[in-house]
């Protein structure tokens, strides 16, 4: 069975921001039997003994299927598609299509967001200003080129929902308490559609109950 690496014990901060969220998205979308182990971040947990062996960069998500080991959301979500032969397309093209809006979820848009959040927490100063002006012009080209995509489609990488998906809708959902998405109609509608799926709204509900906070306090 497969096992879930989340968060448990968490900083009020971290709670319902985690990646963990992804992985157990897919978890719920696929139907694989699993369970949670719950990380006890404030304890330490992520940077003991048994978790290095487990994670590269002590981080969560990570999954263990049977002794194999995954981290990385993007990784994680790819690999639970394929091992179920759900969210993903058969054919090379529509796979790699899939892969393509995984690593741009992950690697283009999801770092100028993770900035955003940096230059939030440090603000001050001229250079802070002149870096966060920067960095909103970078977030608004990544979201503009996410509304061009969803121009004339209801998914990001295929015909139908993917793990592409999980991944960009929770990308998205970095920066939910911003106005940034307010300027794209489409990329609006579309994470409107990701969070209105069943398997979402168990897995937020299960987060919560696990990291001991109300749903509605991390919508
Ligand atoms: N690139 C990794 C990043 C994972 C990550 O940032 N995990 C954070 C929680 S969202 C974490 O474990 N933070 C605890 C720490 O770094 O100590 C992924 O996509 O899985």
């Amino acid at each position: 069975m497969i096992t879930l690496y989340g968060f448990g014990r968490i900083f009020p901060e971290g709670r319902g921001e985690t990646k963990d969220l992804r992985a157990q998205w897919a978890l719920e979308e696929t139907g694989l039997p699993y369970r949670v182990h719950a990380l006890d971040h404030t304890g330490g947990e992520l940077d003991g003994e048994a978790f290095s062996r487990l994670s590269p960069f002590h981080q969560a998500p990570v999954i263990d299927d049977d002794g194999f080991v995954l981290a990385e959301s993007a990784a994680i979500v790819l690999y639970l598609a394929e091992k179920a032969g759900k969210l993903i397309p058969n054919d090379v093209q529509g796979r790699t299509r899939v892969v393509q809006w995984c690593c741009a979820a992950a690697s283009s848009v999801e770092p100028t967001f993770l900035c955003l959040d940096l230059i939030g927490m440090f603000d001050s100063g001229k250079t802070a200003q002149q870096l966060d002006a920067k960095v909103h012009e970078l977030a608004g080209r990544w979201l503009a080129g996410v509304e061009r995509r969803l121009e004339d489609r209801e998914w990001i990488a295929c015909a139908d929902f993917t793990v592409a998906d999980i991944m960009m809708a929770c990308v998205l959902r970095g920066v939910r308490k911003t106005d940034l998405m307010a300027p794209f109609p489409k990329l609006m509608a579309y994470y409107q559609r990701c969070q209105a799926r069943p398997a979402w709204q168990r897995t937020l509900a299960l987060y919560a109950e696990r990291v001991n906070v109300s749903v509605d306090d991390i919508r």
